[in-house]
């Protein structure tokens, strides 16, 4: 196979060149070759077959120990100018980078087959979707976008008709960590990632293209590339409201976006479009759209069970694949809080010892195709989206932040995005459970200048007067014994609740300094196992507190110097005042 687009053909010749494979396999997307690419990685090891009468078509990966999240301290953006990479980013001039990385991909495939994988974002005929072509010697990583993304002839086709599209040059090489490196060169459209076979590292559609890209071109053309699950909230009437939520990564995005309502909520239903990225778009009438780029889930595998989301637990019981979790005595997989079964064998592949840590790693995650998903939403093909109501920031907060507030406006919304923190996870290497700053939940994701990223949103009021709501939610405050005050999972559609309830404008709200909250008889309790101290503990904000907290938020602001937007200044202003 080849291609009549000649770019296309030139960077893959020079590609070929450099990184010296031994086969070339054009990806067509169909199922006998993910059949094929199964049975090859069966018989090579990279893939453990599971037990298949109560796991059909499910399997195992093992990463290298030494390869299992992002790493954020290697991953780069390249820009000409410094300042435009920002702060919230690492930064290499572009020639020295692409310098630094050539290098590694030198003769870095001989004896291995390149594999080329084209892609679409989002769906093949929304004018909303972008391409891109991902080079790659890895046969896991090629399942994977089968899985996640519309790979393949299709995709190809829209490329060779449009003739743009991102590029994306990725090798295992070695799994050495000192030779691992995953760099952005946006005004060329290019990645180049060295080194890990993992997720956010390797598969180039998700975060590397999805959002680092992504969301360079959206500011350079008038969108926005989020962190965000799409999900659909259906009232016992019949009508839908549509949210897009940004929680930093392993915060809940995927658990919410296949909440299944509590039986205290006769009536209600819940449709999934997205678990982690959206982008998002104004249509004619100046409302907000957005659209999945995404066709499958890379979900976060331990915690996941019958009780917490029943939709994912039925979901990955078929045509997944499992990576980094343990085994039974069944060759079944097992991980922590699965409810069911006992591990034999850790996420290593050692026998199992319960003092030695966690048979799944925390940071195990479950490959799985959207169709699988018991929720999935028909409108999550639709070329143009869905119009969103409200737009939810969140983060891992055990003090401080209340269980949800409203923005008193879009620009008090951007600068609660802004302002976002959150605890770290297993989901980027480094310690786990400091507070960061994560504004938009985008922290890690984001391929400029976050003061520029704000000025971008700002921009967004200038442009319609029939934008989304702006909310800030946390599932996570926690007690002194470090026991979660609200129960999460499905009782949070009590809380999507009255965040459409507002939009509807159905209810008032007690206006705080940072924003509107709930009185709390308009959050539903029926059914629910809380007192009304801690309800009204979840619902209150605490000034003394806050005004640390908007110290913090000042002194971040202001690393971001003169590229600051005047704008968002303002609005920190405006709360220093409210709280002082
Ligand atoms: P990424 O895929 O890394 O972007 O993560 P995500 O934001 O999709 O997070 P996910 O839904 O996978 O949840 C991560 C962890 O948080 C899991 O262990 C969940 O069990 C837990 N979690 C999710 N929702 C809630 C909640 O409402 N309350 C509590 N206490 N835990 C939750
Ligand atoms: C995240 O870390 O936000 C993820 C997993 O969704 S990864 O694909 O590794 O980025
Ligand atoms: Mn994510």
């Amino acid at each position: 196979m080849t291609t009549s687009l000649t770019s296309l053909k030139d960077w893959i010749d020079k590609s070929v060149s450099q990184t010296l494979p031994e086969n070339i396999h054009w990806c067509d997307g169909s199922e006998e070759e993910y059949n094929y690419l199964i049975k090859e990685m069966n018989k090579s090891g990279d893939l453990h077959e599971l037990n298949q009468d109560n796991y059909p078509d499910c399997y195992l990966h093992r990463s290298d120990p030494s390869d299992v999240a992002r790493v954020e301290h290697l991953t780069f953006i390249c820009t000409k100018n410094e300042d435009d990479a920002g702060p919230n980013n690492n930064w290499m001039m572009p020639s020295k980078a692409h310098q630094k990385i050539d290098r590694l991909f030198d003769g870095a495939m001989r004896g291995r087959t390149m594999y080329v994988v084209p892609y679409c974002m989002g769906p093949i005929d929304s004018p909303h979707a972008r391409c891109g072509v991902e080079i790659t010697d890895s046969a896991y990583v090629v399942a994977n976008m089968k899985l996640m993304t519309r790979m393949g002839s299709k995709a190809l086709k829209r490329i060779e008709k449009e003739g743009n599209f991102v590029k994306g040059l990725h090798s295992t090489g070695q799994l050495d960590p000192n030779n691992r490196l995953i760099m952005h060169f946006p005004d060329e459209l290019m990645i180049k990632s060295f080194g890990s076979g993992y997720g956010g590292n390797a598969l180039l559609g998700k975060k590397c293209h999805a959002l680092r890209i992504a969301s360079w071109q959206a500011k350079q053309e008038g969108w926005l590339a989020e962190h965000m699950l799409i999900v659909g909230i259906e009232n016992p009437q019949g009508e839908t409201h549509y949210l897009a939520c940004a929680f930093p990564s392993a915060c809940g995005k995927t658990n919410l976006a296949m909440l299944i309502p509590p039986k205290s909520q006769p009536g209600w239903k819940v449709w999934t479009l997205g678990d982690d990225i959206a982008w998002l778009h104004l249509d004619k009438n100046g409302q907000m759209r957005a659209i999945n780029p995404e066709a499958g889930y890379f979900g976060v595998v331990p915690g996941t069970n019958e009780k917490t989301n029943k939709n994912a637990f039925d979901m990955i019981k078929n045509k997944t694949i499992y990576t980094n979790v343990g085994l039974t005595k069944d060759n079944e997989p097992w991980w922590e809080d699965k409810d069911i079964g006992e591990p034999v064998t850790d996420w290593r592949g050692n026998s199992f010892e319960a003092p030695k840590g966690p048979a799944a790693h925390p940071n195990s995650r479950f490959t799985v195709s959207a169709t699988n998903n018991p929720s999935y939403s028909k409108l999550a093909e639709a070329p143009d989206g869905v119009v969103i109501s409200a737009i939810v920031f969140g983060g891992r907060r055990k003090t401080l932040a209340p269980l949800v507030y409203e923005a008193n406006s879009w620009e008090h919304g951007v600068l609660i995005g802004a302002g976002v923190a959150s605890e770290t996870t297993a989901a980027a290497a480094g310690e786990v459970g400091v507070v960061r700053r994560d504004p938009m939940a985008m922290k890690p994701f984001c391929g400029y200048n976050f003061a520029d990223y704000w000025d971008h949103w700002l921009s967004f009021s200038k442009k319609s007067n029939n934008l989304p709501k702006i909310f800030h939610v946390n599932w996570f405050r926690q007690n002194e014994a470090g026991e979660f005050l609200w129960p999460g999972f499905g009782e949070n559609l009590r809380v999507l609740r009255w965040i459409i309830d507002r939009c509807e404008n159905n209810v008032g709200t007690n206006e705080t300094a940072i924003g509107g909250l709930p009185n709390s008889k308009d959050i539903d309790t029926n059914d629910l196992d809380i007192s009304p101290e801690v309800l009204k503990e979840l619902l209150s904000v605490e000034n003394s507190e806050w005004r640390d907290e908007i110290n913090s938020i000042g002194e971040y602001l202001e690393s971001y110097g003169d590229r600051l937007p005047a704008a968002l200044k303002k609005e920190f202003t405006k709360l220093e005042m409210a709280l002082s």
